[in-house]
């Protein structure tokens, strides 16, 4: 439980470190782990003005991930998704060139069974029939395309915040579900990328949630802006906001309490906490990221739709697909909602919160190796 909370890593991997603000004060020797991933918020300026957050896949990463032996972690983890849905696919799929009557009801049985809900299955279906394969393709193929081109779509969707202030991350959603776990793992992946990081404790309701988050920002020397347990959370991330303007951050992430999203008062509380933040910044929270628990199945989509309209969500963070069969909800959640995939978590250390690579994942999802 927690064991990210616990852990001591090792140093860094230079070959990951981008050019950027390197942090004196927040970067000591025991911060990352040699095996973390690069999401990078980019400091660069590109042509336009504007600073856009992107998430990127390391190479050794992918490399890694290719192999379908024990290396590859996403293979590894995805293996109870595939057993459920992808061998199915593959065996049904393989070899075929024709969507015939027989295969169209068996695919549409094995999609529906595997959480992929009713409209995915139907649009799905619905292109793949439309195909027009080429020589040497087949179904299997042509199946996995789709799939990366569905994923793809909703991928395609950089954040643009002005220069000069601090990204402001906002992590939400129901309780347990991953949300504290995955602020550690990715203030890791910030450390590594040598970025300038303050978190606040915004669930202030729970009664060990504030010191779950100090202790961690104790331990790796990142600032961590709290108050006690009981205060307003919208008061603990506009302080945190504050301090991390005036401390000239790079990215500050905002933790907030578990809350099942038919609770409308606790809605409005994530609506008060954009307000007031806005008094500093009207561009901030400039990500909210709502953090799912693959396990959950299709209800993950009830959650997904109640969080982005009560506060528009720029990203989800799919937590526990290395427990689950449910894997292929991440279909679900990119079709109907059109939000992006931000990272997926499939492990309890450091490492094992990977941006999100929708060739990797549909290639893990199916069993086929990557070329
Ligand atoms: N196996 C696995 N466990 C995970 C993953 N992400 C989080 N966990 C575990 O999920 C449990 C809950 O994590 P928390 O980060 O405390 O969840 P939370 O959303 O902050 O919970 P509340 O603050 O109570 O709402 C912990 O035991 C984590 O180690 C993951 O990707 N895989
Ligand atoms: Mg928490």
């Amino acid at each position: 439980m927690f064991s990210i909370f616990k852990r001591k890593s090792a140093k860094p991997d230079t070959n990951m470190i981008q050019d950027g603000v390197v942090t004196p004060e927040t970067l000591t020797k025991d911060l990352v782990s040699e095996s973390l991933s690069s999401p990078q918020v980019s400091t660069e300026k590109p042509t336009e003005s504007p600073l856009i957050i992107t998430t990127a896949v390391s190479a050794s990463e992918k490399a890694n991930d290719k192999k379908p032996g024990f290396l590859g972690k996403l293979w590894q983890s995805m293996s109870r998704t595939r057993e459920r849905l992808g061998s199915g696919l593959k065996s049904l799929l393989t070899g075929k060139r024709t969507l015939d009557a027989n295969t169209r009801d068996e695919l549409e049985t094995l999609l529906l069974t595997a959480d992929i809900g009713l409209d995915t299955t139907d649009a799905l279906l619905e292109q793949l029939s439309r195909v027009k394969l080429k020589e040497g393709e087949d179904l299997l193929s042509a199946l996995a395309q789709l799939l990366i081109a569905m994923l793809n779509e909703a991928q395609q969707r950089p954040q643009i915040v002005p220069e000069n202030t601090p990204r402001v991350i906002l992590m939400v959603g129901v309780n347990g579900v991953g949300k504290t776990t995955s602020i550690a793992k990715l203030a890791h992946h910030f450390l590594a990328d040598h970025k300038k990081i303050l978190l606040a404790a915004g669930d202030t309701f729970r009664a060990a949630a504030v010191e779950q988050i100090k202790t961690w920002g104790d331990r790796h020397n990142v600032p961590v802006i709290s108050q006690g347990q009981g205060s307003d959370a919208a008061s603990v991330l506009y302080d945190a906001l504050q301090a991390a303007q005036a401390r000239k951050v790079d990215v500050m992430i905002g933790d907030t309490a578990g809350r099942l999203h038919t609770q409308g008062h606790l809605m409005d509380e994530l609506k008060k906490i954009r307000r007031v933040m806005n008094k500093l910044d009207t561009t901030a929270p400039h990500e909210i990221w709502l953090v799912i628990d693959a396990t959950t199945g299709q209800n993950a989509l009830n959650q997904a739709k109640e969080f982005n309209a009560a506060i528009g969500l720029t990203g989800i963070i799919l937590t526990k697909l290395d427990g689950t069969a449910k894997g292929g909800i991440v279909l679900s959640l990119s079709q109907q909602l059109g939000i992006p995939i931000r990272y997926i978590g499939i492990g309890e250390q450091a490492e094992d919160l990977r941006p999100f690579d929708a060739q990797g994942f549909v290639y893990a999802l199916l069993g086929i190796e990557q070329p």
